[in-house]
């Protein structure tokens, strides 16, 4: 169930809110996170319509078609059937054309944000290389104290001075100094949030830069930002994920520990141990940790971030599953064009899905 994005990504999150795509990935992860029983339906029956919309038209897309009017949308919704989703144009998208289409979108939509990327960086040819003081540099854009001038000027040197090596090593940011104590919690927050990010971002940046040159080409840069794809760069993540995990840092991961990277009420909350819970307390004592003997080594913990449950093609699965349960009128294990357009709500959004909301947007505007 992806819960282990919940570990990675929470934490990819905290980074970059220029990361798209680490959004789309938490939005993913929340959806499942919120389908412990696995029906497609977020526990309570509510099923999570934004992810099936940039699941199935991409986030991009999904902001184009909740523009449009309902029938403009049928019309755009009709034509993506005809042009791409239907694979082989026998009229009705198999499962197997469901998952490749949205396997498509995926891909299309990590191609664009991979493009902006680079150009924010301002290259302008493929065959450049990014340097880490380049996304020092964009990231300080965003990152950058405005209270304190001073402050400021210190916390940009620090970076653009860094190196990945060294923050991985020290596990912090050298030279980075302390928020002035007259500044404020948002920004003393932000500043620790900053060195997480630092840390994870120097970790990847080492582990995409595969011809060790010191510098990421456009194909290590997608590498950096969509790692759970790659085999490469699997090791890291399991870095990433256990230094998250492992919250007393001996090497393996507690019952507590995984119990706590998934379900962590306030102290002095009086919520309930959700049954899904339970179950991922028999999990981890009966598959997970192989050797029983109360931890996941790292092995059984790598084991269990990449098992085939995990998979991103289940994720397309369990998705094309749901779509089909959805609209599959007349049961045939496919869907027509007619079948898929009549559930244009499913797919896509409408402006009429929440007219109320649209309409007092543009009213604003
Ligand atoms: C890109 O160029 C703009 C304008 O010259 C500059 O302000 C910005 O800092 C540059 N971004 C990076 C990442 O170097
Ligand atoms: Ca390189
Ligand atoms: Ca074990
Ligand atoms: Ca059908």
């Amino acid at each position: 169930m992806l819960r282990f994005c919940a570990t990675v990504l929470l934490l990819v999150a905290l980074i970059a809110d220029s990361c798209a795509a680490a959004q789309l990935k938490m939005q993913q992860m929340d959806h499942h996170a919120a389908d412990k029983d696995g029906d497609g339906k977020a526990d309570g029956g509510h099923h999570d319509t934004d992810f099936d919309h940039e699941m199935f038209v991409g986030k991009e897309g999904a902001q184009q078609f909740s523009g449009m009017q309902a029938d403009e949308a049928k019309k755009k919704l009709g034509e993506l059937f005809d042009s791409n989703i239907d694979g082989d144009k026998n009229g009705k998208a198999s499962k197997a054309e469901l998952i490749s289409w949205m396997q498509r979108v995926s891909e299309e939509h990590e191609k664009r944000d991979v493009d902006d990327h680079w150009q924010r960086f301002n290259k302008t040819a493929d065959n450049q290389l990014l340097t880490w003081g380049e996304l020092m540099t964009e990231k300080l854009q965003t990152a950058l104290p405005n209270a304190d001038k001073k402050y400021a000027q210190a916390v940009t040197k620090a970076l653009l001075s860094s190196k990945p090596a060294d923050i991985v090593k020290a596990g912090t940011v050298a030279g980075l100094p302390e928020a002035p104590a007259s500044e404020s919690d948002e920004i003393k927050s932000s500043q620790s949030a900053l060195v997480d990010d630092l840390v994870r971002d120097a970790r990847r940046w080492l582990a995409a830069d595969a011809d060790k040159d010191g510098k990421l080409s456009k194909t290590e840069l997608h590498h950096f930002f969509y790692p759970d794809e790659f085999p490469h760069m699997r090791a890291m993540l399991v870095d990433e994920a256990l230094e998250h995990a492992d919250k007393n840092r001996n090497g393996k991961v507690s019952l507590d520990e995984f119990i706590a990277d998934m379900w962590n009420p306030e102290k002095d909350s009086t919520e309930k141990e959700p049954d899904w819970v339970a179950e991922e307390r028999k999990s981890f004592k009966e598959v997970k940790d192989k050797n029983k003997d109360g931890f996941l080594d790292r092995g059984e913990f790598e084991a269990y971030m990449f098992s085939h449950e995990q998979d991103k093609g289940q994720l397309y699965n369990r998705e094309a599953e749901h779509l089909l349960n959805e609209a599959d009128a007349d049961k045939d294990g496919s869907l027509s064009r007619k079948e898929i357009v009549d559930n244009l709500e499913l797919f896509a959004g409408s402006a009429a899905t929440n007219y109320g909301d649209r309409i007092g947007i543009k009213e604003d505007l």
